[in-house]
């Protein structure tokens, strides 16, 4: 019995419209030619192993994948639909994401890209919201929406991170958001940081005129994330924060459906991204998590600030903008392009090392349909939250204006104690 890795390498093959596509970036191992390791990809990827089966059908033979494009080390693979269970993230992923890792084949593998067909497109929900629907709870069309994470990022009780939420929305901000890493801690329990915000925030709503709600994060195990969205439903919330790669797809799934009864919005955290997503030779890109995201339906997610603390750069976040935002993508060298049909466009999430001095640059890079959040930028203002809050939304109005920050922040003292704290950047 000989392996048949190469039957699954035809480029002269043309992908159809219902197929799958992935391109992905391959190195091979010492030893092996670009067209071993691609028929080792697509094999291990769709029905084959490493030697032929006696118990293979003619009729199977259609289910096979096809490397169909071979240039350098990018390879182009096609995937009959009838491998994929739709509206099953985890099963199409242990699929184009799964074992390939680990073949000695290759010395390194990313996936790069994903072009979803329509078939496996409707059989996703999308957001509930996206952006149109976001904006449409704050009643604001044109600028970017803000929010905070009040700092430090764990140890403040529930009072302290309600009475940190209430300085930050009467200075102007939209959104409190909890940190990555805030869950029910002893410090600081859900339900209660649940009833202590939203009475603060319903406060601040009157006394601003402004709508005003909470990213509040209820990663845990799945059933008691769907308890605790429905204490935030109870509550008049219009948010969960999932931090969604540390729960996983199938989770996200099923509060996907969970929000979907309850009418929340899903803020996506991305913590872990980088573990997989940094290195330019192994892993998956972070413009297919972002599909994964869209398709099950977060309607924020974070894509990076290009100028903050964060890696990141301006290539991929526009990328991820673009991929979030557009209803189409159109092919080019290193995308596949995507029709989102009715898939509801995701509210892009700028967030890392922000603050008032970068704000403008920020918006003269991505553009003002974004969201906005500064944690240290806000909770390190000399003058506290409240101003911190105000020069944020001062920087915002000089973005809006196209005007200049040093200039405005005259007549803006908390601006000015902003700039004088962090100064201003611009990006080369
Ligand atoms: C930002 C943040 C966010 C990161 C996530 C933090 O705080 O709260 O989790 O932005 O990264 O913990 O670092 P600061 P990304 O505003 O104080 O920097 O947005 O790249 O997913
Ligand atoms: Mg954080």
């Amino acid at each position: 019995m000989s392996e048949w890795y190469h039957e699954f390498v035809n480029t002269n093959y043309q992908p159809d419209a219902n197929e799958l596509l992935c391109l992905f970036r391959v190195e091979p191992a010492p030893g092996f030619t670009i067209e071993d390791a691609a028929g080792r990809v697509a094999s291990e990827s769709s029905v084959g192993t490493w030697t032929e089966v006696t118990t293979m059908k003619s009729r199977i033979r259609g289910l096979m994948a096809k490397a169909y494009e071979i240039q350098g080390n990018f390879v182009k693979v096609a995937y009959p639909p009838a491998l994929f269970e739709p509206n099953n993230m985890p099963q199409i992923l242990s699929s184009i994401a799964g074992n390939i890792y680990g073949m000695k084949a290759v010395q390194n593998l990313r996936l790069e890209d994903v072009r979803w067909p329509l078939g496996l497109v409707r059989s996703f929900h999308g957001p509930l919201f996206g952006t149109a629907g976001i904006r449409r709870i704050f009643r604001e069309k044109k600028r970017p929406l803000t929010a905070t994470v009040p700092k430090p990022k764990l140890g403040l009780t529930a009072k302290e991170h309600a009475k940190a939420g209430y300085e930050a929305w009467v200075g102007g901000i939209d959104l409190l958001k909890d940190d990555e890493n805030l869950t029910s801690q002893s410090f600081n329990k859900f339900r209660e940081r649940v009833s202590e915000c939203f009475k603060l925030r319903d406060k601040a709503e009157k006394e601003t005129g402004e709508r005003k709600s909470y990213l509040i994060n209820v990663t845990a195990e799945t059933d008691e994330m769907r308890r605790r969205a429905k204490a935030v439903a109870n509550a008049g919330g219009e948010y969960v924060m999932i931090d969604i790669l540390t729960c996983g797809w199938s989770g996200l799934q099923t509060m996907r459906e969970e929000c979907g009864d309850l009418k929340l919005a899903i803020h996506a955290h991305r913590a872990f991204h980088a573990a997989f997503t940094r290195s330019p030779a192994h892993g998956m890109s972070m413009l297919v998590v972002s599909d994964v995201a869209r398709l099950i339906g977060v309607d924020q997610l974070h894509v990076g600030t290009i100028i903050g603390k964060l890696e990141g750069n301006r290539e991929e976040v526009l990328g991820l903008r673009d991929n979030l935002q557009r209803a189409r993508i159109e092919a080019d060298q290193m995308l596949l392009g995507q029709d989102w049909d009715r898939i509801k466009p995701v509210f892009p999430t700028c967030s890392g090392g922000l603050h008032p001095g970068l704000v403008p640059e920020l918006m003269r890079l991505v553009g003002s349909d974004i969201i906005i959040q500064a944690g240290g930028g806000i909770w390190g203002h000399p003058d506290g939250g409240e101003a911190g809050a105000k020069a944020l939304r001062q920087a915002i109005d000089v973005g809006m204006s196209g005007g200049n920050l040093k200039d405005y922040a005259r007549g803006h003292e908390e601006l000015q104690r902003a700039l004088e704290t962090w100064g201003e950047a611009t990006f080369k």
